[in-house]
């Protein structure tokens, strides 16, 4: 048996998973893919290793390179209209929104409730892969591409690169609790390829109030992350664009028609945007319908040390799920909306 088809039959063996993926690779679609291979060499297998080896996984598939969106359309595609509730393959023009008329401020002024608000977007580089089909040069070039680009941002965006590479686990260790930066504890990351040759290529750029930071090939080959404590959306979300367009004058990201931005993960697509709160909920959380009202608002509920970690006394990381087929004033906005819901039944 091939790689892929013994990964194949793992995830048929795998009753209880209730992953997209598992959902929407038929046989007919494995059959007809399972020879391929993608433009930057990669295979079906590296795409959903990940999927069926942990059955536990949400959605389970992993684009091993930008042209497997092309080469493994046909189960991508099912997959990307399932997790962000589209009907068609389909993205607007990138959207931010007039800066200075948002419509949303502070979400939280009496300071009761968000403790601090994030909002990120992943960037990957045209010219390279995704991380199963990388290797350490690749790895070491791209992050020198994008420390020169880091080191051109100006104003409150200016800062310094840390690479992983040297640096004590006592800092490591501190960065990570206080939720700046990433380790290599993810399983489905790590089952992806996502921390092949770790640390090499890895590391953190943040300015003096680490309220804009830039995680280097972690997941994606960028994250600019905006961040501050409190509900200021529009502080945070302002800053973000000011980084996004400054970035954009120096580096080509990759981008498909009718997809947007492309990354590693296919939940991440489009405009690749998650806007979140650390939000103290513990009467809202427990209510029995707590999942139906964040499905209602296109929310997703998180633990506070990221995705697949539980939630510390009573504070939730909410964030808007759909990041593809709306623009990203209309991402930002759908978050706005479900956390105004969700502060609301809290007080009440
Ligand atoms: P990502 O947003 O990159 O998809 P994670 O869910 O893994 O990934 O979160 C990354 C880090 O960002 C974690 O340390 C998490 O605690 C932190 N984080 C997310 N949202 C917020 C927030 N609103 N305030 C503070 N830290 C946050
Ligand atoms: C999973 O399938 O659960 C992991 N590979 C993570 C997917 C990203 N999750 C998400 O909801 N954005």
């Amino acid at each position: 048996m091939s790689d892929s088809e013994e990964l194949f039959k793992v995830l048929q063996d795998a009753k209880d998973c209730k992953s997209l993926l598992k959902k929407n690779l038929t046989p007919e679609r494995f059959n007809k893919l399972k020879g391929l291979k993608s433009k930057f060499g990669g295979t079906l297998a590296d795409c959903i290793r990940s999927g069926c080896k942990n059955p536990d996984s949400g959605v389970g598939i992993y684009a091993c390179d930008p042209d497997a969106y092309t080469t493994f359309a046909e189960v991508l595609d099912a997959v990307i209209m399932d997790y962000h509730k589209i009907d068609k393959v389909t993205h607007p023009q990138p959207s931010f929104g007039d800066v200075n008329n948002l419509g949303f401020g502070d979400l939280d002024p009496s300071g009761d409730l968000i403790v601090s608000t994030r909002v990120r977007v992943g960037r990957s580089h045209a010219s390279y892969g995704f991380p199963p089909v990388l290797s350490k040069e690749d790895r070491i070039n791209m992050e020198k591409v994008s420390v020169e680009a880091l080191q051109s941002l100006e104003g409150e965006l200016s800062g310094q690169y840390y690479p992983l590479t040297g640096m004590t686990p006592e800092t490591q260790q501190k960065l990570t609790a206080d939720h700046f930066l990433f380790n290599d504890s993810d399983r489905f990351l790590k089952a992806a390829g996502g921390y092949d040759d770790w640390p090499t290529g890895r590391g953190i750029y943040f300015n003096q109030d680490k309220t804009f930071l830039c995680w280097v090939n972690e997941e994606d080959h960028l994250r600019l992350i905006s961040m501050q404590k409190g509900g200021n959306l529009a502080e945070v979300y302002k800053r973000l664009v000011k980084a996004i367009e400054q970035m954009e004058k120096k580096l080509t990201f990759a981008k498909k028609d009718n997809m947007g931005y492309l990354t590693f993960c296919p939940s991440n697509l489009g405009t690749t945007m998650r806007a979140s709160v650390h939000i103290k909920i513990p009467k809202v959380s427990q209510m029995p319908d707590f999942k139906e009202v964040c499905d209602r608002y296109n929310l997703q509920a998180r633990g506070i040390h990221g995705e697949h970690t539980e939630s510390v006394g009573g504070v939730y990381d909410i964030s808007n799920k759909r990041r593809m087929g709306l623009t990203e004033f209309e991402a930002v906005t759908e978050m706005m909306r479900g956390v105004n819901e969700i502060i609301r039944l809290e007080k009440s």
